[in-house]
């Protein structure tokens, strides 16, 4: 049976069937132990009602030392809207180019610090014009660099940046605030799906401003052929998250305004719910 896994202000909190229980563990010491991953996995938590409360009220994003990464372009609908949006800047090809290669696209997301979680603000750089969310499917890796987890990731993305110049990428996805993740950190105890579908929904002013929607078949890559890539000349001690790329791409039309609401959900992660700031 699944177990998720919450960073709270009170401490780690382990639930699952519906029960929430404090678990004692380190968090670092499940991305570098397969014996702490085994130790959870058996954690029957016993129904503590301030250990549910805290995932409820006193939510952090599920993250301790680990870097995120990012996968680009994994996704047909993603290539697409990328050539179009680079195309006077003669970077299209790049994005054709990268989507049939056989090295995937991956980049550096953010530090531990400037993630945000679930209930928390994202942000749009001051100077962008046209911002959008990136719902995507994010893995936790080990420090062996095996997939043993999974959570909800938010690529926020100054699309106006990153169409100028496809060099100006790290500064169109890696500010303060540009990296959603959570709620929480879910063991399936098996790799999830390719029926998975992924949401994602924009509200404004309470009325919806977009809503999209893909499966995890449609994206061109393996999750363990994205690891694999992202391990290949690199260490993580402390393990790493790597978010997948995105499969919905909102049209030309539309760019998040702040007090924008962005809902992302993943058939059996839950949904990572977070405003513009
Ligand atoms: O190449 C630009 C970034 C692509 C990306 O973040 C995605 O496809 O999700
Ligand atoms: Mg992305």
């Amino acid at each position: 049976m699944s177990i998720f896994l919450y960073r709270t202000e009170s401490g780690l909190v382990a639930s699952r069937g519906g029960s929430f229980g404090f678990w004692e563990g380190d968090w670092d010491s499940l991305f570098s132990g397969a014996d702490v991953r085994n130790e959870l996995e058996s954690f029957i938590p016993d129904q503590n009602e301030s250990a549910q409360i805290a995932c409820r009220d006193s939510l952090l994003p599920p993250i301790g030392s680990q870097e995120v990464w990012a996968s680009g372009v994994t996704y047909y609908s993603s290539r697409l809207a990328r050539m179009e949006e680079s195309k006077s800047a003669g970077g299209s090809d790049f994005y054709a180019a990268v989507y049939n290669a056989d090295r995937p696209e991956l980049f550096f997301k953010s530090t531990p610090e400037r993630v945000r979680g679930h209930g928390q603000s994202v942000r749009i750089r001051e100077d962008s014009s046209w911002d959008v969310p990136e719902p995507e499917l994010t893995l936790a890796i080990g420090s062996d660099g095996s997939i043993f987890g999974y959570t909800i990731g938010n690529d926020m993305s100054s699309r106006s940046i990153e169409g100028e110049n496809p060099l100006y990428l790290p500064q169109a996805k890696t500010y303060t605030g540009s990296a959603g993740l959570g709620p929480c950190l879910c063991l399936l105890g098996m790799p999830i799906p390719a029926e998975t579908k992924i949401r994602l929904s924009i509200k404004r002013s309470g009325a919806s401003a977009f809503e999209g929607e893909t499966q995890l078949s449609e994206m061109k890559r393996k999750p363990e052929e994205l690891a694999a890539y992202l391990y290949r000349e690199m260490n993580f001690p402390n393990g790493c998250y790597l978010m997948t790329g995105t499969g919905i791409v909102p049209g030309t039309d539309f760019s998040l305004q702040s007090g924008d609401c962005i809902s992302i959900s993943i058939d059996q992660l839950g949904s990572l719910v977070q405003t513009v700031e």
